[in-house]
């Protein structure tokens, strides 16, 4: 190969990664940038009675490790039960979990009845019947399942998309505890989800950004049921409080990752994202979801790969330097 010859191609494979790089590091481009207001996914500040960007209801706060599980990311995850204070209710006496308490933020769950007020469902924006999602086969009980009470947040936030860029990902971390489990004739019993969607601030709406979830308007996308093959320790009833007879912790789950595609470039988009846990049939029986590391990113952005290429870009330039100037 002549010097010319090495010199062109030299060229070729400097401009050729320079353009990869350029599209990497398009990002930091500031007129053309990914932008998204979210906040506080690690829930190192509180989110007890909707603070620090999250809206919630019922039994949710954050907390160090519970029943083992301790947060993927810092020193707080978010929690999230159904346990109602015991004895606490003006009326009937409550007792969830054979008197031990697994309510954390002393704010008992709502109701998520749809033959009631069905409060839960009202503070994400969802129609009443978004919980009644189908038992689980083998069930005898008619119809579907009958949501009761729960607690949920949710966190609206804006995403700007960069030029080119049409999609974006949404990833979290999740764990589930129960001391429900799955009945003969009920099936699987209370269960955890999430939802996303574009919410409308002017009519104050949330359409699914989910299809052919199974459930009701495709509303929710439940992360896990109540079941007794999710069980780490294996003990008997539960007879201490934090300690769940059922465990599925951040290891058996991993990351929960989702992405939205389908959008303009340089647009921006309001988003609505939820996440709650839900009693079936009965009120008792706590069961409990673990959220952290909650990201909302560009989709397919490495910024790894993105260094990578500016490290190779500058070692081509070194080496065309260096062959130029010890060939001329
Ligand atoms: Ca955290
Ligand atoms: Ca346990
Ligand atoms: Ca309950
Ligand atoms: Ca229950």
């Amino acid at each position: 190969m002549s010097a010319l010859n090495s010199t062109k191609s030299l060229s070729f494979i400097t401009s050729t990664i320079g353009i990869v790089a350029l599209t990497n590091l398009a990002i930091i481009d500031s007129a053309n940038a990914f932008s998204v207001t979210f906040d506080n996914g690690g829930f190192e500040s509180n989110i007890v009675n909707s603070q620090n960007s999250w809206n919630t209801i019922g039994d949710v706060t954050v907390s160090p490790a519970i029943d083992g599980i301790s947060p993927t990311n810092g020193f707080n995850q978010a929690i999230i039960t159904t346990g109602h204070i015991p004895g606490s209710a003006s009326g009937t006496p409550r007792n969830d979990d054979n008197g031990l308490d697994f309510n954390k933020s002393g704010n008992n769950p709502v109701n998520a009845d749809v033959n009631s007020s069905a409060a839960l469902q009202n503070h994400f924006g969802f129609s009443p019947n978004a919980f009644s999602i189908s038992r689980s086969t083998g069930a005898t009980f008619p119809g579907v399942r009958t949501s009761k009470e729960g607690s949920g947040m949710f966190q609206d936030f804006s995403v700007t998309l960069g030029a080119g860029e049409t999609s974006f990902e949404i990833s979290f971390d999740w764990a589930f505890l129960s001391n429900d489990g799955t009945t003969g004739s009920g099936g699987e019993q209370d269960f955890a989800f999430w939802s996303l969607g574009l919410y409308d601030s002017v009519s104050d709406t949330f359409t699914t950004d989910f299809s052919a979830t199974g459930n009701p308007g495709d509303e929710i996308m439940v992360l896990q049921s109540s079941s007794s093959t999710s069980d780490i320790e294996g003990e008997t009833p539960p007879n201490t409080v934090d300690d769940y007879l059922y465990e599925s912790d951040y290891t058996v789950n991993g990351t929960e990752t989702y992405t939205v595609t389908g959008l303009i470039p340089g647009q921006t988009y309001d988003y609505r994202v939820g996440f709650g846990v839900v009693d079936v049939d009965g009120l008792e029986r706590t069961s409990t979801l673990l959220i952290d590391d909650i990201e909302a990113v560009p989709f397919d952005f490495s910024p790894t790969l993105g260094l990578f290429a500016v490290g190779v870009l500058i070692g081509c330039d070194r080496l065309y330097r260096r062959f130029f100037s010890t060939n001329n």
